[in-house]
């Protein structure tokens, strides 16, 4: 079992698709442990995004991830990073696969509207970045065991 962060970002947000785009994670069958809407700082992006600090575009991402609301979540499942990740598609919206996020509602530029955590470490440096441990709820469901046939593993 894994999990792993997602950001809709405040592109998702202003263009009224957050809910639509959350929607394809829970269809898929993962399971929401966090979820809420926030109004990320400038330190917690630029924490976010430490890997990318020093690089010409670093400004423009924390001025971007800042510019309004953002949903955070937390998702789980099996094999759930790189599930979450294929569902999101590649970083330019204009090599993303149709089917994508990125692919089915973005265009060009890096607009790109989600990020997802790219591996168990950032998942975990992530997670415990956005979400206080309380926030975090453990649950099954009844439907899991028609998903994943060994889903309580
Ligand atoms: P991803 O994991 O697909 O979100 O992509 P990265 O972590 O590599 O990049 C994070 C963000 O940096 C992207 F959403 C957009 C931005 N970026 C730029 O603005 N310019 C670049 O050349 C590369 C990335």
């Amino acid at each position: 079992m894994e999990r792993t962060l997602v950001l809709l970002k405040p592109d998702a947000l202003q263009r009224a698709i957050a809910m639509e785009l959350l929607a394809r994670f829970e269809r898929r069958g993962l399971r929401f442990v966090g979820l809420k809407l926030v109004q990320i700082e400038e330190s917690l992006a630029r924490r976010h995004y430490a890997e990318h600090e020093g690089k010409f575009f670093f400004d423009g991402l924390v001025r971007h991830l800042t510019s309004g609301p953002v949903v955070a979540a937390v998702l789980e499942g099996p094999e759930a990073i790189q599930v979450v990740r294929a569902l999101v598609g590649a970083t330019r919206p204009h090599e993303a696969a149709a089917g994508t996020i990125r692919g089915d509602y973005a265009l060009a530029g890096l607009r790109n509207l989600i990020h997802a955590s790219d591996g168990p470490d950032t998942a975990r440096d992530e997670i415990a970045l956005h979400f206080d441990a309380n926030e975090l709820v453990d649950y099954a469901r009844g439907l899991d065991a028609w998903i994943v046939e060994d889903a309580a593993e």
